[in-house]
């Protein structure tokens, strides 16, 4: 009779290429060693310590799946995996390093100038340079093809006037991309820098979750942005989904990290603690949840695992990132609250991970596309039929 995993049930470990489990390890010891130790003080205090930046382009994890310029050259599985281990300690550290691989080196390596791939990307792959993505306004989050942020055409470049709200990292980005629409109403992305006259980034406060990754604004008031800093290969809603696409892969492995430590907290938590004369894990209701955390978990794995080794092949299919970032959401959430209730009174307090990771999965939940976006964009693959205007 073969072995049963209780924690590794279809063998994914096997699954992965020698080097994949060299990434993941680098990751994960970075993630547990110099993480962790910071992320309940960053958390309370409401602080997002730049240097993670810096460490994380140390070890080769900025723009992993990007090759030359000194990124690290791996494959997509090996993000997912970087996402995974990031995302176990905090889903804000891994909000850190998904905006900056994904949003900011990716359109600047798939649509950016020789000039501009070999002035930004290794400082973005060292950490050097911090990035951030201006998509979401006020006014137009699910619905980015409607933004009011303009480019108007000037001698030498553009002048960007209008909002984006709601900007991981933009309080102390260098490197802004910002996405406006140009004369022709068409959607452009620009490459901003930390210092134009005109552009300022002030903090949003106050967040109840993703605590430990700075929030901002991007203000833009008639910014002169030269003509060598527009992306030149990319028009369109394309340019800022096909940026999407990658880091909302990312987020689906990322979620399940998060899911994992609360699983396991809440598994260790039910064996130790006694009510009644016995463990809590003695209980049938305990079992049963732990049972369906273990389920969504591990399928949910699997399922990354396969559309990521698509992604590698260059055979996904876009919806299917739809399918697994909404439902890698949706179980982690599940989870998260399931053990949170399991911990009793010790899951609200912050010396157990878990109520942190539930208030940052609302929201890993809401950005990058809702719940409902992405099942909407998956009910229109399968009937033909756009229900969302
Ligand atoms: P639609 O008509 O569907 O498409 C317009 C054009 O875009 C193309 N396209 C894609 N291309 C590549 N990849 C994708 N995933 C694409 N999706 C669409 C499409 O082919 C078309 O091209 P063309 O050449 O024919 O013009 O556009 P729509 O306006 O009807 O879109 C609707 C909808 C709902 C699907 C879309 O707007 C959407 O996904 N909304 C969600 C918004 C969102 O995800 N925002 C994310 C902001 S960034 C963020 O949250 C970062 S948080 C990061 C962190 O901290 O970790
Ligand atoms: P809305 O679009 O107003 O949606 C509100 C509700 O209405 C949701 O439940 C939604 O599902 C629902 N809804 C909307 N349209 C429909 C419809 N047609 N049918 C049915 N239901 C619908 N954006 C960036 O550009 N860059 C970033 O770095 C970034 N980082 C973020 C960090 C944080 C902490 C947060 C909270 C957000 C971030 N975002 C970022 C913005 C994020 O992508 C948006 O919040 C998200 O896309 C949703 O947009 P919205 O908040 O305007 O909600």
């Amino acid at each position: 009779n073969a072995a049963f995993d209780w924690k590794d049930p279809f063998l994914m470990e096997g699954l992965l290429t020698e080097e994949e489990r060299m990434i993941r390890d680098t990751a994960h010891q970075y993630a547990q060693e110099k993480l962790l130790p910071r992320v309940r003080e960053a958390y309370q205090k409401e602080q997002t310590d730049p240097e993670i930046f810096r460490e994380m382009g140390e070890l080769g994890l900025l723009g992993p799946a990007l090759d030359g310029y000194g990124c690290t050259g791996t494959n997509y599985v090996s993000y997912g995996l970087i996402a995974r281990e990031v995302e176990a300690v905090d889903s804000g550290y891994r909000s850190m390093f998904s905006v900056q691989s994904s949003l900011v080196m990716h359109p600047i390596h798939a649509f950016g100038s020789e000039e501009q791939k070999q002035k930004y990307l290794p400082k973005l792959a060292s950490g050097e340079y911090i990035g951030c993505f201006g998509l979401t306004e006020p006014d137009h989050g699910s619905d980015p093809g409607s933004m009011i942020t303009r480019a108007r055409s000037v001698d030498g470049g553009y002048s960007l006037s209008g909002a984006k709200n709601w900007i991981s990292n933009s309080p102390f980005a260098d490197v802004f991309i910002v996405w406006a629409k140009d004369d022709e109403g068409e959607i452009r992305g620009f490459i901003l820098e930390k210092g134009m006259k005109g552009l300022s980034a002030p903090k949003i406060e106050g967040k109840l979750a993703l605590r430990a990754s700075i929030t901002g604004e991007i203000v833009m008031d008639e910014v002169f942005v030269p003509e060598e800093n527009m992306l030149p290969h990319v028009k369109g809603l394309k340019g800022p989904f096909s940026c999407l696409n990658s880091a909302r892969l990312g987020i689906a492995w990322g979620a399940i990290g998060a899911a994992e430590t609360c699983w396991h907290t809440a598994r260790e938590y039910v064996l130790d603690r006694k009510q009644f004369n016995r463990p809590l894990a003695a209980n049938q209701l305990i079992q049963k949840k732990l049972a369906d955390m273990q389920t969504e978990i591990s399928l949910a794995l699997l399922g990354c695992l396969q559309a990521t080794r698509l992604k590698d092949e260059g055979k996904l299919g876009i919806p299917l990132i739809s399918l697994l970032k909404r439902n890698s959401c949706l179980k982690a959430l599940d989870v998260a609250r399931n053990a949170r209730d399991m911990l009793g009174g010790n899951g609200i307090s912050d010396e157990y991970p878990v109520m942190r990771h539930m208030q940052n999965l609302e929201v890993v939940n809401t950005y990058e596309g809702t719940q409902d976006i992405h099942a909407l964009i998956l009910g229109r693959a399968q009937t033909g039929i756009q229900a969302f205007f």
